[in-house]
């Protein structure tokens, strides 16, 4: 993606019905994936009005208008519940701010897709999680997004990125990005190659059940970081899920290994100091606990007692994606550093390494909480 200019970033505000002027832009938050700015405009009051502003990743989101349908489609139809559950529906979601022309993406002449949010204010996203409550919190957000979803018609959900958490396919991706070796790393990265390969039985648990009818596709967000979920400044509580750009039929139990993933480790997703990452069996309690709330008993029994198995191979597959872009140059995920991507790989190993040793505990722990 090119880099923008500010009167690029001025002209796509300004095909917005926002009220007030464009005043200013910058840089925001830490996703990995599109270019989020947080833009402010002059109000007739003399006030500012925050938004947030994205230029969507079209290498990653090749079918901008698809993708902006379903995220449309799903908070409209989160609003609708929100309302009947006497939340408020301004906050509790993302709300899409349309063009002028009616449209909830604007391209413009140099192709560039361009989406507004509104901004929610009072709130935090983690990109490291500290204490237990947060943690919670962020599982009650979770788990409510997905029972909010639980009747939506998945059908009519384009397939943004196809074979998203396919972790088969995931596998045949890695082993030709190892094949081609396109920027002569994979001989540096030996270990790590031979890691995926040894645990490529991971792959086949979901297929595998899934082939059997055991286990129900449903209308997961697939992206659960707890960066991707608002909490709010002065309560602590789960506020909205954000990031909507991978909501398609997916696996419970992916959206729960994802969050543990990433906020149940000890350490950042990109530690260096590896002595410094494992996965935090408190942190894995908490969450576990605040998803189990969230869902309000949607989940089958088969699925409650998957969900460690979800922590593993999502970090296993979110590993090797890493592994994989390091491999063919970095080009998928935003890096800040050399070897920001390997780095990245590092770390899920170790984890991966470390959950494994730890899953009957983890499986105790789902069992005495859905129980509870
Ligand atoms: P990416 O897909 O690149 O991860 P996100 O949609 O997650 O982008 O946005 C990046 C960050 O911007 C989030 O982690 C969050 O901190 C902030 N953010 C996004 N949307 C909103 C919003 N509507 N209100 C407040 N903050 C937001
Ligand atoms: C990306 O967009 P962001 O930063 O929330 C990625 C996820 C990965 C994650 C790893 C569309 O998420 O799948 O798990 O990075 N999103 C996409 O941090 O590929
Ligand atoms: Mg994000």
């Amino acid at each position: 993606m090119q880099r923008l200019l500010p009167k690029q970033i001025k002209r796509a505000v300004k095909n917005f019905r926002v009220q007030g002027d464009f005043l200013a832009a910058s840089p925001y938050g830490s996703g990995h994936i599109n270019d989020t700015l947080l833009a402010k405009c002059h109000l007739p009051d003399g006030s500012e009005s925050p938004l947030i502003l994205q230029r969507i990743n079209t290498d990653i989101f090749t079918d901008p208008v698809g993708l902006m349908e379903n995220i449309a489609a799903v908070t409209e139809y989160l609003q609708a519940k929100i309302i009947a559950e006497g939340g408020d529906p301004n906050r509790e979601t993302l709300r899409v701010i349309r063009t002028f022309d009616g449209y909830p993406c604007y391209r413009d002449p140099d192709n560039n897709w361009w989406r507004l949010y509104t901004y929610i204010g009072d709130s935090y996203t983690l990109d490291k999680v500290e204490n237990p409550w947060d943690f919670y919190e962020s599982g009650v957000g979770f788990g409510s997004f997905q029972r909010r979803l639980a009747d939506f018609p998945a059908d009519t959900l384009h397939e943004v990125i196809p074979g998203f958490h396919d972790t088969v396919n995931r596998f045949h991706q890695f082993e030709k990005a190892v094949g081609a070796d396109p920027v002569g790393r994979a001989a540096t990265v030996r270990q790590e190659i031979n890691f995926f390969r040894q645990y490529k039985h991971l792959c086949h648990v979901f297929p595998d059940l899934q082939r059997t009818g055991d286990l129900p596709l449903r209308v997961t967000h697939n992206d659960t970081k707890s960066n991707n979920v608002l909490l709010d400044k002065k309560t602590g509580k789960a506020i909205a899920v954000i990031d909507l750009d991978t909501v398609m039929p997916g696996l419970a139990m992916n959206d729960f290994g994802d969050s543990i993933r990433f906020g149940a480790s000890t350490a950042r997703e990109d530690e260096i100091d590896l002595s410094k990452v494992s996965c935090s069996l408190e942190l894995f309690t908490a969450f576990t606990k605040g998803f189990l709330a969230g869902l309000q008993g949607h989940l089958t029994d088969l699925e409650i007692e998957m969900l460690p198995q979800g922590a593993l191979i999502m970090t296993y597959e979110c590993g090797m994606r890493f592994l994989t872009d390091y491999i063919s140059g970095d080009n998928y995920f935003q890096i800040q550093r050399a070897n920001h991507n390997l780095d990245r790989a590092r770390t899920q190993i170790k984890l991966v390494r470390d959950m494994e040793r730890k899953l009957p505990i983890m499986q105790q722990i789902v069992s005495q909480t859905s129980h509870n």
